[in-house]
């Protein structure tokens, strides 16, 4: 399979050429009633997580996908709603998702929490009691009022919702932040050049065209949602790569944080690029930390939050 990436589509073209997610006006509806239901100095922020899918099949059968377990933006959505924030939560279907995440995607499996009572009543094993009691307790606390939910498979799905979301919270202003950890495909095949049923094998080998999918963060960043608050993720394999490119989208982009990550490290360390400084601010946590079961995303959200306040108190100056 060789790629070919070469055609460049601006943004409206792209949402004229491509097919919207079968929940958009769910989602549309959704998020427009819980925005509506916060109080008026509410904080908001929009995490998205996961990786998008490429299909190569309109009747899909085949899809090129993008890294991402949903770890970061699961375990970031729990540190905003313990930081106060009300969480529009933007996740890959079946990926990690809040309070969740710590029974779903492991290989143990549900089932091993679970225990039958000599009476024949099904319970949770008495070592997972403590922990899952507390995540249920948060879970129940949140979902609905605090964190609403809204799943996308594809990259034409998240880019549809991200859109929209994006409309719906744009007047809310600087309260409101994008933090923007989904991983995103970078190459696509537009709904018109794709085989519309399954490939078939009977030709041979298979060559891909794919085209370079515009860059969303621009339109966001200058059309959709202005005034707030919006830090994207940057991801390198490549150490050479990481700094160097997480400066050129801050200058590029004109937002407020890059947080840039090494695949191998992005559990125990990232760098929080700003236009303000010539050096990042390094956050990373010790083996034994993790061990502990601290996860990263509580002093990244923490630094996020202080910069957040800091944001909206300089009326959008920082
Ligand atoms: O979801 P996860 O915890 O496995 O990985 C998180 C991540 C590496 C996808 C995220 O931190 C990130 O860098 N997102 C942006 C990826 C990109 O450059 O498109």
């Amino acid at each position: 399979m060789t790629l070919d990436m070469r055609r460049v589509i601006d943004p409206d073209t792209y949402f004229d050429h491509n097919l919207p997610p079968t929940n958009l006006q769910w989602a549309h509806d959704e998020v427009d009633r819980f925005v509506k239901s916060q109080s008026p100095d509410q904080r908001i922020v929009l995490v998205t997580s996961g990786g998008t899918t490429v299909p190569l099949e309109n009747n899909t059968v085949r899809f090129v996908d993008n890294f991402s377990a949903g770890t970061r933006g699961s375990s970031s959505a729990e540190q905003f709603l313990a930081q106060g924030y009300a969480v529009i939560f933007l996740y890959r279907e079946h990926s990690l998702q809040p309070f969740n995440r710590n029974y779903s995607h492991n290989t143990r499996g549900i089932l091993s929490y679970l225990e039958r009572t000599s009476e024949g009543q099904i319970r949770v094993k008495r070592e997972w009691e403590e922990k899952m009691g507390r995540d249920l307790d948060l879970y129940q606390k949140y979902t609905g009022s605090k964190l609403l939910m809204v799943n996308f498979t594809t990259l034409s799905d998240y880019l549809f919702l991200l859109r929209e979301v994006s409309l719906l919270v744009a007047s809310l202003g600087p309260r409101v932040m994008f933090y923007l950890a989904a991983a995103v495909s970078d190459f696509f095949i537009p709904s018109h050049s794709m085989s519309e049923h399954k490939i078939q094998s009977a030709g041979g080998d298979l060559t891909l065209r794919m085209n370079q999918v515009p860059k969303f963060l621009r339109p966001l960043v200058k059309n959709w949602a202005p005034l707030c608050f919006i830090v994207s993720f940057k991801l390198e394999t490549d150490p050479e790569l990481l700094g160097p490119k997480a400066r050129h989208a801050l200058e590029k982009y004109g937002h407020q944080v890059v947080i840039a990550n090494m695949l191998d490290t992005r559990k125990c360390q990232v760098w929080l690029f700003t236009k303000e400084a010539s050096d990042p601010a390094i956050i990373q946590i010790s083996k034994e930390d993790q061990d502990a079961g601290r996860d990263i995303e509580q002093d990244l959200v923490e630094e996020l939050d202080r910069r957040h306040q800091q944001y909206i108190s300089n009326g959008q100056q920082q």
